[in-house]
């Protein structure tokens, strides 16, 4: 009976430990109602997208045919919407990070910088633009009927290939994909972090948003432009995927897309040779079941936990094993 007793309370101050580690609120795309995610191709401005184990942007722009066929130019958005019913003012006085993880095993040197590191110095970085969307609209689309064409936030001129924001719509800011090694690509399930210092524009919006809305909507693009001889020719159309909240485990079975298996991943190191076999992705047949690898927003702990909350947390162990000991016995 004793030793039930202390085991039960260790598990309680372990539970706790990994709390203060973690420190961290986090809101993947998967939580709530209102949490969503699609892409949206201009191509085809009807069709929606958001069950789709993609998530993707990308452009290319070197036709000038409006509203008909554009010389094969695409452009695509990716709308993100998590729920913010669980935060407070307080959360807002620390960092907040906005993640996306890689969803395909091709995103090469070539894919993320000019020139490709590290034989040559890079000059520039493939750079994903974040914008807001005005939060009395973020609660209304849907993820199961969102297109192009109904998107808040977007008014289309018709040409592919084009950036079509309306003032509904503000940069937040930007990030870019690291360099990579020539042997190695982005791994999937590899993060990109779009971080914010409290202040940022996305503080901002979530404060505006809290009160007015549930849930507050980001809309994440390529900022290139796609255009031949302004862009380097391999980031023109090439699509950038990361992975949706539809993604349950990161491998390509129960239908999922063979890019999501990426067995072939090489770590950026010089050691000759390269490791054999290729280890893979370190996160290869990792879950997603609860969101792991979905779009997420991360609340840093905005304050050290006082004593007191560390006594009541304590309290809390003993009472619960004292409950389980009485239901035991
Ligand atoms: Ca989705
Ligand atoms: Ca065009
Ligand atoms: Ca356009």
């Amino acid at each position: 009976m004793k030793l039930t007793c202390c085991r039960l309370l260790a598990v309680g101050l372990v539970s706790f430990t990994g709390t203060l580690a973690s420190a961290a609120t986090i809101i993947p795309t998967n939580l709530g109602p209102l949490g969503a995610d699609a892409e949206l191709r201009d191509e085809a401005p009807g069709t929606n997208r958001g069950a789709n184990f993609e998530l993707a942007t990308r452009i290319a722009n070197n036709g000038t045919v409006a509203g008909g066929n554009d010389g094969g130019d695409r452009g695509s958005e990716m709308y993100l919407r998590f729920d913010i019913r669980n935060v407070t003012p307080a959360m807002l006085s620390a960092p907040i990070t906005l993640r996306m993880h890689y969803g395909r095993n091709g995103i090469t040197a070539a894919r993320t910088s000019d020139p490709p590191a590290p034989g040559g110095v890079p000059t520039k970085f493939v750079t994903i633009d974040y914008r807001g969307l005005k939060p009395s609209l973020s609660d209304g689309w849907t993820e199961a009927g969102i297109t192009y064409l109904n998107a808040p936030g977007l008014t289309s001129d018709g040409e592919q290939g084009t950036r079509d924001y309306n003032s509904d719509l503000s940069l937040l800011g930007s990030a870019s994909l690291p360099g990579v090694y020539p042997q190695s690509h982005l791994p999937v399930g590899g993060s990109l972090d779009f971080v914010n210092a409290p202040g940022s524009a996305l503080h901002t919006l979530i404060a505006n948003s809290l009160g007015v809305a549930n849930s507050v909507t980001i809309v994440a693009a390529v900022n290139h432009r796609g255009v031949t001889g302004v862009d380097p020719s391999s980031w023109i159309n090439f699509n950038y995927v990361f992975i949706p909240k539809e993604v349950t485990i990161l491998n390509n079975t129960l239908g999922q897309p063979n890019q999501l298996n990426d067995t072939g991943y090489q770590p950026d190191v010089t050691v000759v040779p390269l490791p054999s076999p290729a280890p893979g992705s370190p996160f290869l047949n990792m879950s997603n079941a609860n969101g792991e690898f979905s779009p997420k927003l991360i609340f840093s702990d905005p304050v050290i936990p006082e004593p007191a909350s560390v006594v009541i947390a304590a309290l809390g162990a003993l009472g619960m094993g004292a409950a389980l000991r009485r239901k035991a016995s």
